[in-house]
Formats: C-alpha cells, sequence, structure tokens
C-alpha cells in the first residue's frame, strides 16, 4: 500500500462510555477483547506539563499502531502522510485518534493541564522513528513527482 491511501485510515474512534451520576468510566479493548481498536497493546505512555507554545511529535513510525487520546484539556495533531495532511483536535477523553505506520505527525496548541496518553503497538524502539522528514518522504513516496502538500 502507497503512503497516498494511509491517512484515510487515520481516523477519530468513539469509545465506549458508560455515564452514571458518579462520574463517566471509558474502557479500551484490543482485537481479542471488543476490538475497539486494531492492534494489542504492548506499551502506554502519556505527555503531560507541556508548556505553552511547545511542540511535541515531528517523527512518523515504520510499523507502530498508536491511538492517542486526550485524557484531559486539549491539543492539535496534524497527521502526514507524504501526500496530503490532516489536523485534528482532541478535547474529549473518550475518543481517541488512531495512527497507522508511516504517518509524520507534528502536535501543538497543548492548552494548559492537556495529557496526551499514547496506546502503542509495541515497545519502545527508537529504529522504529522516521526523525527526518526528507527520510521520511522518500520511504512514503518512491515517485515524488506524484506528491501533493495541501492540508484538508
Ligand atoms: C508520538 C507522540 C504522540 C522513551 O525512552 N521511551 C518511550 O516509550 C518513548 C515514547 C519515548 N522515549 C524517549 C525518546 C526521546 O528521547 O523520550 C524522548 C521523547 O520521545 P519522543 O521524541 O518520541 O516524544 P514525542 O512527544 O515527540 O512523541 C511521543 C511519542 O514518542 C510518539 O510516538 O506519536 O508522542
Amino acid at each position: 500500500m502507497s503512503g497516498k491511501e494511509l491517512i484515510k485510515f487515520c481516523n477519530v474512534i468513539n469509545l465506549p462510555k458508560i455515564s452514571e451520576p458518579r462520574g463517566n468510566l471509558t474502557f479500551i479493548e484490543g482485537p481479542q477483547g471488543a476490538s475497539h481498536i486494531p492492534f494489542e497493546i504492548k506499551r502506554v505512555y502519556y505527555l503531560y506539563d507541556v508548556p505553552g507554545g511547545a511542540e511535541r511529535g515531528g517523527h512518523a513510525h515504520k510499523d507502530l499502531h498508536q491511538l492517542i487520546v486526550a485524557m484531559s484539556g486539549s491539543f492539535d495533531i496534524v497527521l502526514d502522510d507524504g501526500f496530503s495532511k490532516k489536523r485534528f483536535h482532541l478535547n474529549r477523553s473518550y475518543q481517541g485518534l488512531y495512527i497507522c505506520p508511516m504517518i509524520w505527525r507534528e502536535m501543538d496548541n497543548f492548552s494548559s493541564g492537556a495529557v496526551c496518553m499514547v496506546l502503542a503497538s509495541n515497545f519502545y524502539d527508537e529504529s522504529d522513528y522516521y526523525r527526518d522528514y526528507q527520510e521520511f518522504l522518500t520511504a512514503a513516496n518512491p515517485s515524488p513527482s506524484q506528491q501533493s502538500r495541501s492540508e484538508v
């Protein structure tokens, strides 16, 4: 599959929400369970205490699948498959943005107190990263003449 088709697999997933007067409860299960997300979770990490104006991301993963949830506050994520870009605003803890492999991402517009939780399909491995955008573009699109660099 080429990079051009990949961004359409990246979508906001509405997670189950059990609402009670005592508050809400959301849960997430992988393919062995209720299959809310298309991968088994091997790692969970979170970003917090992000200073105002800071940017995170600036890389792509070669094989990693992720679900990103704004557990508190809000932030933006721009996804880029090497052909087109799409901006998402996350601000609900019952929604997660699924990101498939080979997607460049930039994160900004963090609100005060934002907590970004990431569920990941594998353990941390620096060799899974593209941290150079040109290197990512070359891998995502071996025929650069076909690129359109628009944000949708
Ligand atoms: C992503 C966005 C949403 C580790 O040692 N172990 C880990 O599990 C992780 C995730 C990172 N690190 C180290 C590697 C770097 O030295 O922590 C430092 C910052 O990691 P990274 O550059 O990946 O941080 P972000 O905030 O730019 O990106 C993170 C995720 O890593 C990334 O997968 O998609 O959040």
